[in-house]
């Protein structure tokens, strides 16, 4: 990882000012390393502004409410006005998110300068003018390679801030299971000796009952298409963090080796996520798909076609590989 943080180095070098964004809807990893490099970058002496709108804080789910209620320091946000305000040469940096119809603010890479960081599994609709662009799907979260980052500059983050990045990668991982490699406890560790507050984090990752009853429903209705697989149907608009809530989750239960969640994303377009524990690869199955990712996990999108059809492609398609 030293060679990329020397590269941002040498990148955050050429600006004055710099606006750091994470996708919709952000989650705890998406604000986690946006806060993170926005701390870093100060580091340098220079000026960062997280994109979210602050005045609007109602808006944003009740994790993200209660995380910016903690914080300690005065976070300098801009929204899609405020932006312009920005002076000098400015770098808008993208975390835990490369897809720009996922943006915070999708028109931004457009008329800005901007270097792409995440971890999630590559899509079409990637950001394509970004001047520097890094993907690592193998990476447990942003969290995680912020941290690392932090500790190569040399700077510490204080108990908030650790706190929001370890919920990152608790998150992302699910609990420490999916992706999670010797480095990302080792990550956990340095945050934890930064500060990280172990009850402040229950806190952050609370879920209200309603949402834990209405992913309980999707489990309920979820069934094994052989000894070794589950599939789940969401037969209405959901969005691709709800599928992989459920995916991961699916993964939990007995029998379970890898596991398939299919729900329409938007009128066109239906998602599939696929999460294994490892022996069976799920990403050989996204390709026949035309999506991709990694053994444990990955995805694909599938225009033109019905759910039905989709499950029957998925099923067809395990028969024949597994
Ligand atoms: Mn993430």
């Amino acid at each position: 990882m030293e060679e990329l943080f020397e590269k941002i180095n040498e990148i955050i070098k050429k600006y004055d000012s710099f606006i750091v964004m994470g996708h919709k809807d952000p989650d705890l990893d998406s604000l986690g390393s946006s806060l993170g490099f926005c701390e870093i970058i100060e580091s340098f002496g220079k000026k960062a502004y997280l994109f979210l709108d602050d005045n609007h804080l109602e808006d944003y789910n009740k994790n993200i409410n209660q995380a910016f209620d903690k914080m300690e320091k005065d976070i300098m946000c801009v929204n899609e006005k405020t932006y312009k305000k920005i002076k000098g040469n400015t770098l808008l940096i993208v975390t835990d998110v490369h897809t720009q119809s996922r943006l915070e603010y999708s028109k931004l890479p457009d008329i800005m300068d901007t270097m792409v960081l995440d971890h999630h599994i590559k899509n079409k609709d990637y950001i394509k003018n970004a001047k520097f662009f890094y993907i690592d799907s193998n990476l447990s979260s942003m969290s995680e390679l912020v941290t690392y980052y932090a500790r190569y500059v040399n700077i510490e983050f204080d108990t908030v801030i650790s706190t929001i990045l370890l919920g990152g990668i608790e998150i992302d991982t699910n609990g420490f299971n999916l992706k999670t490699t010797g480095k990302t406890y080792e990550a956990a560790s340095i945050l934890m000796d930064m500060g990280a507050d172990s009850i402040l984090k229950q806190e952050l990752l609370k879920e209200t009952k309603e949402q834990y009853i209405k992913r309980a429903n999707f489990i309920k209705s979820s069934f094994m298409i052989n000894d070794k697989v589950a599939m789940c149907i969401i037969d209405r608009l959901c969005t691709s963090m709800e599928l992989a809530e459920v995916v991961e989750e699916l993964l939990t239960f007995e029998d379970v080796r890898a596991s398939f969640v299919i729900g329409k994303l938007d009128t066109l377009t239906i998602g599939v996520s696929a999460r294994s524990i490892g022996e069976i690869d799920v990403s050989i199955i996204m390709k026949k798909m035309n999506g991709g990712g990694s053994n444990s996990t990955a995805a694909s999108q599938v225009k033109d076609k019905t759910i039905k059809e989709v499950k029957q492609q998925i099923i067809n398609i395990i028969n024949e590989e597994i």
